[in-house]
């Protein structure tokens, strides 16, 4: 069915009518902007029933994809362009005296997670939508999000991001399909009457699960996924007996602590925090999931025996590892199946994808914590672990130095990575070179005795979000020389667009969108913040998490060494750059928080000072998020993707700034890897150590401060660090753990000073290269034309094909 305007303004003002007792003269833009999700909404339902009901009669293979993050952004103009009705939509909303952009603009980000890692669940969802593939994403229906950032006094300000005011008109509640999930107590066993071991708990308290669904649309197809979203209630709503005692608060407080679980997101990205909410929230997610799971398979098929047969479950990192234990609990417990067979089955559901090799962000959950929470799990675990021990020590000839490196209990601490490698039957890196690190290094001792389980699938953007939709003149462009809209569903297609390489006419076209998305974006930025950015000089951009790793702080070195040229003589030439900067600091991290500081000083500095003048600009762009970057990857011409060489798994913003048209500077890292084999030395801008020359610097001791000694200038950026600029704070800290190391840190932990001589010397490339606009958008054509193979679409072929086993759909 193809809907008309007129179908949809009349849905729409039934819809006010109905769920606001509003007209449409008299409907504020939030009340319109609900009743249009909920429009959109009601055509997807009827969608999914469908999907249901096909899928159930085919018998399919289902993927269940287990992720405590998605960092979904928007959905009206998504959806809308998904189901094919994005202009009849325009068309309604003008038409009854609102702006469609206001609307699109009202609409809060669901931002349910930290950043790659669940924006990827969010690219992937859309992919699999797309593709057909019978799949459901599970994670928590945080009430709060990711925090929103504010900038006072150049220091990050954390608010809170309650985004379910408005953002709940994408979720359907599905009270019927509640699920309980039980915490702590004391387990006991016993023999039923028919031989049976059963299992019995004596205390503990229980958890309503309830699942919020929220619809995913395909693009170009009636497909409709659902991403199902586990809300925290107590069954008990207040305790009658303390309340009739007068004891108010204490009768609610079973209530507060159920609903404690699904409050907030944890603001932490590639870190651990060993906190027990976490670790129950963990739980919490993946007991309902896969009870849910279970339920409808039993209700279908009547037994679990074939149910690896029928489903597969991915889990996102190890966040979701407990599934692993909490399957076998209810084989073992609630299906009377023996360990054997049991363990067969789960090992072949079970799929895993490592997504960091940070040591820091690898799971080790103390055992005190697990034994109190999940008593039942723990005492699976203990099997599990024990089992894959005594593999391990016949495997490895009693070599006791691997069989403790790949235990997992070990040491008082449950070792998630661990139990996913023994458990699952597919083990996937993010990027071919994450995936080689995986097999070398972090499993070496797994890869030698299970070479099959290992795979790489390179991350993929939803390249129909963040090329057609957010760049719409582009996406026009390319469509009239690739002869159409293929590349939508073939992002291959972009290919074609090479054959302009070297067209005089398309290259200036391209040129003459960049400069216009970069005036849109600097009209942008002057609404919100006032600061007017010189759109004639490089945009120069690095978003993302702050993170030591990812090198926030050898960018800044370079603009302060930029800022002492220009001031030593004014008659340094370089290419004009406006530098901008987008990251939130996880509130604990310190180190991150005083870096984000230093760019606010460094940027308040700069600014101000006459001899940077249409020179040089550094600008902090406040509370980075989905949203912020739709807008600014458009406009975006240099890509920061400087981490230190093994370190960042994959990288998926450098695939956005790449199909939007941005040439990279960047280290041989993640998926740089891969873009720089697509496209050659000639267009990229590499520079630094690679990942082997990384590990052989330290093994030989890597020593900042020679560098520090060694070169005047790197000694004056330092310097004028640790002194700081004109608001008068001083970063003593940041060039003390360069030079000597901090609370045990190594000196420069990453690299920063090895590389800056090189990454120096790389700017200088691009920025000369800047200069010859034609060969500079020559360059961002090839770019363009050669990032179709990091679309989400063909990630989750990959997937399909070589981890799932489940057929896609055929174009
Ligand atoms: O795979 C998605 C994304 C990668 O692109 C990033 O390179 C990587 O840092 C990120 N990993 C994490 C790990 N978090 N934990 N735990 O966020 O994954």
């Amino acid at each position: 069915h193809n809907y008309t305007k007129t179908e949809l303004t009349n849905l729409i003002t039934g819809k006010l009518r109905r769920n606001f007792g509003r007209d449409v003269d008299e409907a504020t833009v939030p009340q319109m902007f609900k009743a249009c999700a909920m429009v959109l909404r009601d055509i997807m339902s009827a969608h999914e029933l469908e999907t249901e009901d096909r899928v159930k009669d085919s018998h399919a293979r289902q993927v269940h994809y287990l992720s405590l993050e998605f960092l979904m952004g928007r959905s009206l103009m998504k959806n809308a362009y998904n189901l094919g009705v994005l202009e009849p939509l325009t068309q309604a909303i003008e038409s009854l005296g609102f702006s469609a952009a206001d609307l699109f603009e009202a609409e809060p980000d669901a931002g349910l997670g930290n950043g790659g890692l669940g924006r990827l669940a969010a690219c992937y969802l859309d992919s699999m939508t797309t593709l057909e593939i019978p799949a459901t994403g599970y994670s928590i229906c945080y009430e709060l999000g990711i925090f929103k950032q504010k900038i006072v006094d150049g220091q990050q300000v954390e608010l809170a991001d309650n985004w379910l005011g408005l953002g709940d008109a994408w979720l359907i509640p599905k009270v019927d399909e509640t699920e309980t999930v039980h915490f702590g107590g004391k387990v006991t066993g016993y023999w039923d009457e028919n031989g049976r071991h059963r299992v019995a708990y004596e205390g503990g308290t229980d958890v309503l699960a309830i699942p919020k669904d929220m619809e995913i649309a395909g693009y170009g197809t009636d497909h409709v996924n659902v991403l199902r979203l586990w809300d925290a209630k107590s069954p008990v709503p207040v305790d009658m007996s303390l309340y009739s005692r007068g004891e108010y608060l204490k009768a609610v407080e079973q209530q507060a602590m159920a609903e404690v679980i699904a409050k907030v997101l944890y603001p932490d990205d590639n870190h651990y925090e060993g906190k027990s909410l976490r670790l129950k929230q963990q739980y919490f997610f993946v007991s309902a999931t896969i009870q849910s799971i279970v339920r409808k398979h039993r209700a279908q098929y009547g037994t679990l025996h074939n149910f690896h047969q029928k489903h597969v479950i991915q889990i996102n990192d190890t966040h979701p590892t407990l599934v692993i234990p909490e399957l076998m609990r209810i084989l073992l417990d609630e299906e009377g199946y023996t360990w054997d067979d049991a363990w067969y089955i789960v090992t072949h559901t079970v799929a895993y994808t490592n997504h960091t090799v940070m040591i820091e962000a690898l799971e080790r959950w103390p055992q005190e914590l697990v034994q109190t929470l999940v008593p039942r799990v723990w005492e699976i675990i203990v099997e599990i672990s024990n089992r894959w021990q005594q593999k391990l020590t016949e495997a490895f000839h009693g070599d006791m130095g691997r069989v403790e490196r790949n235990a997992i209990v070990w040491g008082g601490d449950v070792r998630m990575a661990n139990m996913c490698v023994c458990a699952c039957y597919a083990v996937n890196g993010v990027s071919a070179l994450h995936s080689d690190i995986l097999k070398k290094d972090l499993f070496r001792d797994i890869y030698a005795i299970t070479p099959e389980k290992f795979q790489n699938v390179t991350n993929g953007i939803d390249h129909r979000r963040w090329l057609s939709q957010c760049n719409p003149k582009l996406d026009a462009l390319i469509k009239e020389c690739t002869g159409g809209d293929d590349y939508l569903l073939q992002p291959e297609a972009l290919k074609k667009l090479e054959k302009y390489k070297d067209d005089a006419g398309v290259l200036t076209r391209l040129g003459k969108i960049k400069a216009e998305n970069k005036q849109a974006f600097a009209s942008y930025v002057a609404k919100e913040s006032g600061i007017i950015l010189n759109t004639d000089a490089i945009f120069d951009v690095q978003v993302k998490r702050l993170h030591e790793y990812k090198r926030q702080l050898l960018n800044v070195m370079h603009i302060i060494y930029l800022y002492q040229r220009l001031k030593s003589d004014p008659h340094f030439t370089f290419t004009p750059r406006v530098y901008l900067f987008g990251a939130k600091a996880a509130p604990g991290y310190y180190v991150a928080k005083e870096i984000v500081h230093l760019i606010n000083s460094l940027s308040a500095t700069i600014n101000a000072d006459p001899v940077c003048k249409d020179r040089l600009q550094v600008v902090f762009l406040e509370n980075y998020r989905v949203s912020l970057a739709e807008r600014l990857m458009p406009a975006s011409e240099l890509s920061e993707q400087i981490s230190t060489a093994g370190k960042e798994a994959s990288g998926t913003g450098n695939m956005k700034f790449m199909m939007n048209g941005a040439l990279t500077i960047g280290t041989l890292d993640g998926a740089n890897v891969e873009m720089h084999d697509r496209l050659g030395d000639e267009n990229i801008f590499l520079f630094g150590l690679k990942a082997d020359e990384v590990v052989e610097l330290k093994r030989r001791g890597y020593k900042p401060y020679e560098y520090y000694v060694g070169s005047p200038s790197m000694k004056a950026v330092l310097d004028q660090i640790a002194r700081g600029f004109n608001d008068g704070v001083s970063y003593t800290d940041l060039t003390n753990r360069l030079l000597f190391g901090q609370n045990g840190s190594a000196p420069d932990e990453y690299l920063l000073l090895a590389d800056f001589e090189s990454y120096r010397a790389a700017h200088e490339r691009a920025g000369k290269a800047y200069l010859d606009q034609k060969a500079w958008n020559r360059m961002s054509l090839i770019n363009i034309a050669r990032s179709g193979i990091f679309a989400a679409d063909r990630s989750i072929r990959d997937y399909a094909e070589n981890i799932w086993h489940v057929p896609t759909r055929e174009l």
